[in-house]
């Protein structure tokens, strides 16, 4: 990462990003943002929102020491007991709980009673920096969302900030919290971030897949009984032309029939380190078994969620720039500001989408019905299916309601990837464990495009066209252009 910030970017801190830290009472720590970053590496700093005075933060200093001495003076025994604390209430790590799926999912689940805690570094609010991006949507430092929720609710969200990758970090967070479930969103979750150059590449998949791995390590050696609840993503299956099923195929090759994982055609270097992602965890299921949930994900959209929209501090982030803003969420931003809606190429390529509310309600319900012991349960978690094409016409005909002019255009397509194919896949094990969808509707849009329209003197014009090439990626740092 500090090879990313010297060798590509300047990091430019914006005067709100600078205030929301002083606020913080960090007693005699100096507390700088790239210290954020690197402070997992060599000490331990444990943030935690407890809310007996909600207007302070209380900041508790571990310095880390060898694991093994450290585990022995704590529990003799090196493992933490799977249970639900004084209240009987189950404990749930969000990892990655300050990014979109995540921030929705943690207000989710401390709604529904579960103790939370949000696990992250504030990687995707540097990227921001780095690349000269911005939320549609104003968003409140992750202490100030925390310190809201309590002050709405009276429901305390622990914070701990750091990197998975950092082991060291992630063992105390464990042995501290000692989650009964993990749901892990914490990764670099861009096609196109992990396609701007080798730099960009590598980072992704050793964030991704060591931030995973080291998640594995963690429930091993400190929380066995605990269930992970992992996001990963439709696009590892590609679009091969048959049906996709939910995680595994059950073929018949030389008269003999076995039940295997379904195959992998992943498109980016992102969505190849989901793939690494699921085969270390299926392996361990069989190895140690961790009992484990991937969630394939489709493309999600929307913004609000009921508990989100409980106060502007609570607002999540909108993503609608080409890098990390996904297709309908862009589409809407783009009708609202009269930019041409950018269909890639033919616009035939088709995926799995489901609202944001309904991310949160598929996690809850797979923390809820926990895979068994030794379990790689596989759940496909999307909605409806959608070419880029129909996305398009939709928005068009909801912008023409609201009075807006719609066009589309089609823009050489910088990815690699099928733009006329078919594409089935199923997606019932989450409706049969009672999933209710909000399906993408007439009134949907009509909201998400009126939310755009809100905010659309924040958007910046520049960001919408995509400037990142899967057939350019090279060796040399890029910039990308603002
Ligand atoms: P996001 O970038 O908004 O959030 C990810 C969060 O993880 C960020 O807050 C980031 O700071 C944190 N993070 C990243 N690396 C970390 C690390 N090493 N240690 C600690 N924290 C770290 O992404 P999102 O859109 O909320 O996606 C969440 C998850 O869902 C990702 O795994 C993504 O692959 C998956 N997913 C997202 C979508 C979508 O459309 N947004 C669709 C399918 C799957
Ligand atoms: N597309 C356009 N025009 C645009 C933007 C995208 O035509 O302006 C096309 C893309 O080429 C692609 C499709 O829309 O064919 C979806 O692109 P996207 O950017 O919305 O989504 P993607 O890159 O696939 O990634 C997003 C999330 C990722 C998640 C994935 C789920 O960023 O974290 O894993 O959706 S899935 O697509 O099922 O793999």
């Amino acid at each position: 990462m500090a090879h990313l910030l010297s060798a590509s970017c300047s990091l430019k801190l914006s005067p709100r990003e600078k205030i929301s830290f002083k606020h913080c009472n960090l007693g005699s720590t100096k507390f700088t943002p790239s210290f954020t970053l690197q402070c997992s590496k060599s000490s331990f700093k444990r943030f935690v929102h407890q809310g007996k005075n909600p207007q302070r933060l209380n900041l508790v200093h571990a310095t880390a020491v060898p694991l093994n001495q450290e585990m022995k003076a704590q529990s003799g025994t090196g493992s933490l007991e799977n249970t639900e604390n004084a209240s009987g209430r189950r404990r749930v790590m969000v990892i990655g709980g300050d990014g979109y799926c995540g921030w929705a999912t943690a207000l989710h689940l401390s709604n529904k009673n579960y103790d939370v805690a949000i696990v992250d570094n504030l990687v995707r609010r540097l990227f921001d920096h780095q690349l000269g991006l911005d939320s549609l949507t104003p968003i409140a430092s992750i202490h100030n969302r925390i310190r809201r929720w309590k002050a709405l609710t009276g429901k305390t969200i622990e914070l701990f900030i750091g990197d998975i990758c950092d082991f060291e970090f992630l063992a105390e967070t464990f042995k501290s919290f000692k989650p009964n479930a993990v749901v892990h969103f914490g990764e670099q979750r861009s096609a196109p971030y992990s396609m701007i150059d080798r730099s960009r590449a590598v980072f992704t998949q050793h964030n991704n897949v060591i931030g995973t791995l080291n998640v594995l390590f963690a429930i091993k050696e400190f929380g066995e009984e605990c269930h992970l609840v992992k996001l990963g993503t439709m696009g590892e299956y590609g679009t091969p032309n048959i049906d996709i099923e939910e995680g595994y195929i059950t073929v018949t090759h030389n008269g003999r029939t076995d039940t295997l994982p379904y195959p992998k055609q992943a498109g980016s270097f992102y969505h190849l380190s989901k793939v690494h992602d699921s085969h270390n965890i299926a392996f361990t299921c069989k190895a140690w078994g961790i009992r484990a949930t991937d969630l394939n994900q489709g493309v999600v959209y929307g913004v609000r969620t009921d508990e989100t929209a409980l106060h502007e501090e609570l607002c999540n982030r909108f993503d609608y720039d080409a890098v990390f803003g996904t297709v309908l969420n862009r589409f809407c931003v783009q009708a609202a500001v009269g930019h041409p809606l950018t269909v890639y190429g033919k616009g035939g390529q088709t995926r799995g989408y489901l609202d944001i509310r309904d991310t949160v309600q598929c996690v809850e319900l797979a923390i809820a019905n926990p895979a068994h012991r030794g379990e790689f349960r596989v759940f496909n978690q999307f909605t409806e299916q959608f070419s880029v094409r129909d996305l398009a016409a939709l928005v068009t005909k909801a912008g023409e309601k609201l009075g807006l002019k719609v066009e589309t255009i089609s823009v050489p397509n910088p990815r690699v990837e099928a733009e006329e194919h078919y594409y089935n896949a199923k997606h019932t094990k989450l409706i049969e464990l009672g999933l209710k969808p909000h399906f993408l509707s007439d009134s949907l849009l009509d909201s998400l495009l009126n939310f755009a329209v809100q905010y659309r003197d924040r958007v910046d014009t520049k960001q919408i066209m995509p400037s990142v090439s899967w057939k350019r990626i090279g060796v040399k740092p890029l910039t990308v252009k603002a």
